[in-house]
């Protein structure tokens, strides 16, 4: 018996499933200017979110940033040092609300980052009001920025902003020092796995697509993609089916693969284009290999369905 199989139609509908599944979540960085937050965010985020320009004004102090193809939206706030800073702080307090309130959780702040420059060794008090209000609203991290030596700064942070769920020492670019060492960024991999456990379950896999610092998030959420996919696979084999298993269990597959791309979006984006300047009508068709296998993308060696729809 021959069933029809439509292997373009599965590999689409498995990639739009993935990428409806994948949410924005948002990201709010507050500090004072220059402590790093712009370094910080394009560190740690695909796409060199903070580069984009000025980004789209959302109060007098909050700017929003995003790219098309990233599920994450950067909101800045800068204006902890401005004469008006208790204006600065209410008007963010009413765009965070009035967003709580909607009955989108994309739309949501998800997580609030108070960043502190450690050489500053000052925590103002401008900080520990926005922190205050933050946390009465998003769970809240400090992150100490350009850490070189702690000193009992992260602990004096700590102290400050009690109602911070935790604070992280982050360094985000490499530093080269006079005598010829260097050190090296660190700490934002613990930066993306500490706010893993505190933005929402339903917006982690965008936080994990997005952030580009942790590759052992990225290979964990695959983890868990591929088992769920394998316990799957296993109960259509137990059942008895009139057709052969493979018809079943190959839109698991692709499932499988559509998923796991989808939280590698940053990676495979970022890889050199392939796609062609010609129009598309000119263009060869897309091919499988001779073993039915799919193309795999170049930089992440995924075998992969949104590269595949390219
Ligand atoms: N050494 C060092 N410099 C940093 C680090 N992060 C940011 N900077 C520098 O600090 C300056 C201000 O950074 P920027 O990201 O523009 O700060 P923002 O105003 O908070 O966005 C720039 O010259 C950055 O290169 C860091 O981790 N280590
Ligand atoms: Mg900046």
């Amino acid at each position: 018996m021959t069933v029809p199989f439509d292997l373009g139609a599965e590999v689409r509908r498995a990639v739009e499933n993935a990428t409806r599944e994948l949410r924005v979540v948002n990201v709010l960085i507050a500090g004072r200017t220059g402590v790093g937050k712009s370094t910080l965010i394009n560190a740690m985020f695909a796409g060199n979110l903070a580069e984009t320009g000025q980004g789209r004004p959302v109060t007098m102090s909050t700017r929003e940033y995003w790219k098309e193809g990233i599920p994450i939206r950067i909101f800045d706030t800068r204006g902890l040092e401005a004469a008006a800073y208790s204006e600065t702080l209410e008007e963010l307090r009413k765009h965070i609300a009035s967003r709580a309130n909607d009955p989108n959780p994309d739309r949501h702040i998800h997580i609030a980052w108070v960043c502190i420059a450690e050489d500053s060794r000052r925590v103002e008090d401008a900080e520990v009001q926005m922190h205050e209000m933050l946390a009465r609203h998003v769970p809240v991290v400090g992150v100490v920025t350009k850490s070189r030596s702690d000193q009992g700064f992260k602990a004096v942070v700590q102290d400050l902003l009690p109602l911070a769920r935790n604070v992280a020492r982050v360094r985000a670019i490499r530093e080269e020092l006079d005598d010829g060492h260097a050190l090296e960024p660190m700490g934002l991999a613990s930066l993306v796995e500490l706010t893993l456990t505190l933005v929402p379950e339903s917006h982690r896999r965008a936080f994990v697509a997005a952030q580009k610092a942790s590759i052992e998030a990225k290979r964990d959420h695959a983890r868990s993609i591929v088992a769920t996919a394998a316990v799957t696979a296993a109960g259509l084999a137990a059942v008895p089916l009139p057709v052969a298993d493979a018809v079943m269990i190959v839109p698991v597959q692709i499932g499988m693969i559509a998923g796991i791309s989808s939280t590698s979006a940053s990676t495979c984006r970022s890889a050199p284009s392939r796609r062609s300047s010609r129009p598309s009508s000119e263009r060869e068709p897309r091919r499988l290999r001779a073993d039915g296998s799919s193309p795999r993308c170049s930089s992440c060696s995924l075998e992969s369905a949104r590269y595949l729809e390219g």
